[in-house]
């Protein structure tokens, strides 16, 4: 039995080896390790072949001898995902990286939309929008190297969720090459279209399970004129929603993004990352980045910002605050909320959560789930930040301050990551939350994903990867 699976698999290999041409595949060790590592180094993943296609019939080809002889085939972008879903985990896994596939097709100005495909990394197709007058909303830490087929699997939120939505809610149409190698085109660039199931909703989101989209129409945003970009100190969580709530009245909804950072966060880039600056005079307990954007060219939205923000002080909801003066002074100020992620790195193990609740229970959440988990680990340091307007919390655990470099402290921390996790999603869960807002489930969840979704969900979940994926070799094991 061995041998004739070592021959369908060396035969398969040949054949996907063959479509490809040399530039299109790698199976050196060295070359390959990049690919089977994620960005957490949580999993160390393995795999027959790295295949890295040019075009999407490349792709539909090595997705039909996969399926052919029912080797795993598993869809990679920029392998920045937080949850492992790019992780191939069997040793005849055929792992398709989309690098290669980085052309913007078309750009249509008149329609607003973009068609790219799924490799381009997402600043580049931010740029092509630029170049164009137009803007292209998705926004996220990792923009200078996830590419779009990624942000389109995990149904990237970032930092624009308040005005533009999901990634979901950025796109017209998708190429997509199902599980047995068929090529679906359903790159329409229609805002409406009524005519049954919208099916790249499915695709969009289900982290690669369902087929490997190889191209995507995106909506385009006019560019606003005027951008405003604040760094406020404020008391607690719960003085974040009041400001959000004045922001977008006095603003008159123009709000774009409205990110919470807790003091511990700052303390880590600043003492991590180059070039990093303390934004305020004093220290505060927790800190809001807003940024609005609106049409108005004649300075009136600064004036607004700052009357709202004056006002925001007499009602004591903020206790300093640091309007940028230039281009400069944004991009500091992102570079700090962007760079979080990095600093946690040199701080030793993590335990990371990415829950939504309903925006008005984030105080609640954020109280009762750092009690919780420092009751359990002492001296467990709580980074409790992201997205406060959209609801969702990165609450974020590293291990006890000094033990970084210490392997037994390191691997004692990590050992406690099933308990907190259940103390901290059982919160989530009795607010009416979602145990993953933007990252997805991958490997990191799966195993959790049945005490948090209902059974019929679920049913209707396995009903619909049977359906695109009889024989589950697409990016099996993940999700579900
Ligand atoms: P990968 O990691 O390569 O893959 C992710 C998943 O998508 C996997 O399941 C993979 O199999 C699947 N996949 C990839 N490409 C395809 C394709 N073409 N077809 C089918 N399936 C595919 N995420 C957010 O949502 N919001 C944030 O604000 C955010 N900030 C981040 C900041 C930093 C510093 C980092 C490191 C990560 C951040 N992330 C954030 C997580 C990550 O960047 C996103 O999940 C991103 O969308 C992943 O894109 P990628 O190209 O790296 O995908
Ligand atoms: C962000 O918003 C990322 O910066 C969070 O989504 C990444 O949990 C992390 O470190
Ligand atoms: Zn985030």
């Amino acid at each position: 039995m061995a041998t004739i699976a070592a021959t369908r698999l060396a035969e398969a290999l040949a054949r996907i080896k063959a479509v490809l041409g040399p530039k299109g595949w790698t199976a050196e060790p060295a070359e390959m390790a990049p690919y089977l590592a994620d960005e957490r180094r949580l999993w160390q993943g393995r795999a027959a072949l790295v295949c890295l296609p040019a075009s999407t019939k490349e792709v539909a080809a090595i997705v039909q001898i996969g399926a052919e002889a029912r080797l795993p085939i598993v869809p990679q972008g920029g392998n920045t995902g937080m949850c492992g879903g790019a992780v191939p985990q069997s040793p005849d896994t055929v792992l398709v990286n989309l690098r290669r596939m980085n052309r913007i097709r078309a750009l249509d100005r008149l329609n607003d939309a973009i068609t790219v495909e799924a490799g381009c990394v997402l600043a580049d197709i931010q740029n092509a929008a630029e170049d164009a007058d137009r803007l292209f909303p998705l926004s996220l830490g990792a923009e200078g190297s996830c590419q779009i087929g990624g942000n389109l699997s995990t149904n990237a939120g970032g930092v624009n969720v308040l005005r533009y939505g999901m990634t979901r809610e950025l796109v017209l149409g998708l190429e997509v090459v199902l599980p047995d190698g068929r090529v679906w085109d359903g790159l329409g660039a229609l805002r409406k279209d009524n005519t049954g199931y919208d099916l790249k909703h499915l695709f969009l989101g289900a982290e690669g399970t369902l087929g490997v989209i190889t191209a995507a129409v995106l909506k385009l945003f006019a560019r606003p004129r005027t951008v405003e970009t604040a760094l406020i100190g404020i008391r607690d969580p719960a003085a974040a929603l009041e400001l959000l709530a004045r922001a977008r009245a006095d603003s008159g909804d123009t709000v774009v993004a409205f990110e919470l950072v807790p003091r511990a966060c700052f303390d880590f880039v600043l003492r991590h990352i180059p070039g990093a600056v303390d934004p305020l005079a004093a220290r505060h307990d927790w800190y809001v980045l807003m940024e609005w954007a609106g049409g108005d060219l004649g300075g009136a939205l600064r004036e607004r910002m700052e009357a709202s923000l004056g006002e925001a002080a007499e009602a004591g909801l903020l206790r300093d605050a640091t309007i940028a003066a230039s281009d400069e002074q944004r991009n500091a100020l992102w570079r700090l909320r962007d760079s979080i992620t990095e600093s946690q790195k040199p701080e030793g193990a993590s335990i990371k959560h990415d829950v939504a609740v309903p925006v008005s229970r984030v105080p609640e959440f954020i109280s009762r789930a750092t009690a919780a988990v420092e009751r359990e680990v002492p001296g467990v340091r709580v980074l409790a930040f992201g997205h406060v307007g959209d609801g969702n919390i990165h609450f974020n655990l590293s291990q006890p301050a000094g033990g970084a470099q210490d392997q037994a402290a390191r691997t004692a921390f990590t050992a406690r990551t099933h308990d907190i996790n259940a103390i901290v999603h059982t919160i989530t869960a009795e607010l009416g939350g979602s145990i993953s807002a933007e990252h997805g489930i991958g490997l990191l969840k799966r195993a959790e994903l049945p005490h948090y979704k209902s059974a019929i969900g679920l049913d209707l979940m396995r009903t619909l990867k049977r359906a695109f994926d009889p024989h589950g070799i697409m990016n099996p094991g993940k999700v579900l």
